[in-house]
């Protein structure tokens, strides 16, 4: 049998416990500013319909004598290094899934712990003994299921699914509550008139995998009730993500520029400090109506500099052409693989990994003069501004560059897709293999004339020694302005 575990309110819970003042009153913890979003909502808070994720002003407007607590994520860390130390005791196999949650295979451990209501049972009550807090507890033959049973009966509950009820619990299972199924996968469940996980059964495995790709084969397993992920004790990251809800809301590129590179700086940090590659970039965005959306690229290659992080996030950033306000920016890693384990390179030298690997050794020489100086003794390279200049009016001419010195990069190649979008211009800007730019602006002479003078000044890093113009043939059909790759 598979068990898991998973805290009552956790973050709330400890500001409760730690301030009895705040028992039986509606608490949340978050930050202070309006915009802030909560963190975690008492049980008391939830009568109101206030929950994690909420933006804190309308948590206040459901319930105006709120007590709002900032939190500290060090004292929910320290707790919850207790929790899984207590969890340990019940069987080797506990896979910690989050800050307040883990899984424990407790198969075997019969003679020891009793039967998986007893293992229940003690783990709730030793919580209690050593943290003064509650916790939900599923059991369940498998591990999705058992997830699924400690939300059954929240606060304080014990749901356990035996192997006879596994097939009913299914047939009448929401089929929103597996985990996996996100809104994008409902609308395709609705079209497909699956309301339960017993209705995926209806479907055969190449229908679904149709749909789904592979999580269709997933469903197709989970609704015969069989789940192969096993349970490992020391479960590697799996990923790493940063996020911030801005002060404002922002739709300038640059600006969402500037947060993408702070995330990434922040996520490559992290995964550089665990020793590890990654080849999965993904950004989330929230707008300012709350609707959100993510993307991610899978590369072909391994990566672990923030430079090369940002520059598939503005990848994804740019190919979504976002014109809605955006409230929240977030940069994902996952697909690891450690550092030290030997790495397949390209055949041929190709620019964009060399670029990675000249991002990655400046970032490593940063991390550490930042850990053995504190975080203030560099600052994060600030994406310069450029002037909006005057709407595109006139003759189409077209002025083909090349760029030479030390300009080949991520930030150089994106800073001229933004200047050369400020001017109007259409055309292109890439890498060529002998380390020079070439690009190609189209637009009226005046603002060819602007893009020329900022690309002999250059971008940010860049030291330009040289910029060589050919007037060219203008081609109508190209109306924006590309990086190349
Ligand atoms: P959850 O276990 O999802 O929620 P919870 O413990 O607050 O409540 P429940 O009783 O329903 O399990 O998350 C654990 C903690 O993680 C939560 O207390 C705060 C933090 N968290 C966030 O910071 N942001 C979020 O959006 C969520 C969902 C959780
Ligand atoms: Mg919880
Ligand atoms: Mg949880």
């Amino acid at each position: 049998m598979i068990l898991h575990v998973d805290m009552d309110a956790f973050f709330a819970s400890v500001e409760q416990r730690d301030n009895p003042d705040l028992l039986g009153k509606p608490v949340i913890v978050a930050g202070h500013s309006s915009r802030s979003v909560v963190s975690a909502a008492s049980y008391e808070a939830r009568k109101f319909g206030i929950h994690s994720a909420m933006p804190v002003f309308q948590a206040r407007q459901r319930c105006p004598h709120l007590i709002i607590q900032p939190g500290s994520r060090e004292k929910y860390a320290r707790d919850s290094r207790k929790i899984m130390a207590i969890l340990r005791q019940f069987s080797p196999l506990v896979e910690p899934v989050s800050i307040d949650e883990a899984f424990l295979d407790i198969t075997g451990c019969e003679k020891l712990i009793g039967t998986p209501e007893q293992a229940a049972k003690k783990i709730k009550t030793e919580i209690v003994n050593q943290l003064a807090l509650t916790c939900s507890v599923g059991a369940a033959p498998v591990r999705f299921l058992a997830k699924i049973a400690s939300d059954m009966d929240k606060p304080d509950g014990l749901t356990i699914i035996c192997p006879e009820a596994m097939a009913q619990v299914i047939e009448t299972l929401p089929i929103s509550k597996v985990p996996g199924v996100g809104a994008r996968a409902m609308a395709q469940m609705k079209s497909l008139q699956i309301k339960t996980l017993g209705d995926v059964k209806k479907f055969d495995l190449k229908i679904l995998t149709n749909k789904f790709g592979s999580f269709g084969q997933r469903l197709f397993q989970l609704a015969k009730g069989i789940d192969p992920t096993p349970i490992e004790p020391e479960r590697p990251r799996k990923s790493i993500s940063a996020e911030a809800t801005l002060s404002r809301d922002i739709s300038d590129p640059r600006d969402v520029q500037s947060v993408l590179l702070a995330q990434a700086h922040r996520v490559g940090k992290a995964l550089r400090a665990g020793n590890q590659k990654c080849r999965k970039v993904s950004i989330k965005l929230k707008f300012s109506d709350f609707s959100q959306i993510s993307r991610s690229k899978t590369l072909e290659t391994w990566i672990c500099s923030s430079n090369a992080i940002f520059d598939q996030a503005l990848f994804l950033y740019y190919n979504l052409n976002i014109t809605k306000r955006i409230r929240l920016v977030g940069v994902g890693v996952s697909e690891f693989q450690d550092t030290e384990k030997p790495i397949q390179r390209s055949l041929f030298t190709d620019q964009n990994q060399e670029d990675h690997r000249q991002w990655e050794a400046v970032d490593r020489a940063m991390d550490s003069v930042l850990a053995k100086f504190g975080p203030d003794v560099l600052n994060k390279a600030n994406l310069k501004a450029h002037k909006v200049s005057p709407k595109y009016i006139g003759e189409l001419c077209a002025v083909e560059v090349t760029i030479t010195g030390r300009v080949q990069g991520v930030c150089f190649r994106h800073e001229t897709h933004l200047a050369a979008q400020d001017r109007r211009l259409s055309g292109y800007v890439r890498n060529m293999p002998d380390g020079s730019v070439q690009a190609l602006f189209q637009g009226t002479q005046e603002n060819i004339q602007d893009m020329l003078a900022w690309c002999r000044k250059g971008a940010t890093f860049s030291e330009v020694k040289d910029v060589t113009t050919r007037t060219v043939l203008a081609d109508p059909a190209l109306t924006h302005f590309e990086i190349r790759y």
